[in-house]
């Protein structure tokens, strides 16, 4: 499957084609917790597909 990654509030917004692998390089300019979301829909797990980017000083 095609996945996505998007952080909205980091700028983030990446495709991760199936069988690849992507990078996702950003410098946040605030500290907090930040929310991912797959951002292509790939089937039943795909709500529970979210991840924290805990940004600290
Ligand atoms: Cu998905």
């Amino acid at each position: 499957m095609t996945h996505g990654l998007r952080i909205r509030e980091l700028g983030v917004d990446v495709k991760v084609n199936k069988g690849k692998s992507t990078e996702a390089t950003f410098t946040p300019d605030q500290t907090g917790d930040f929310v991912g979301h797959c951002s292509n829909f790939c089937g039943a797990g795909h709500g529970g597909m979210a991840l924290t980017v805990h940004v600290v000083d």
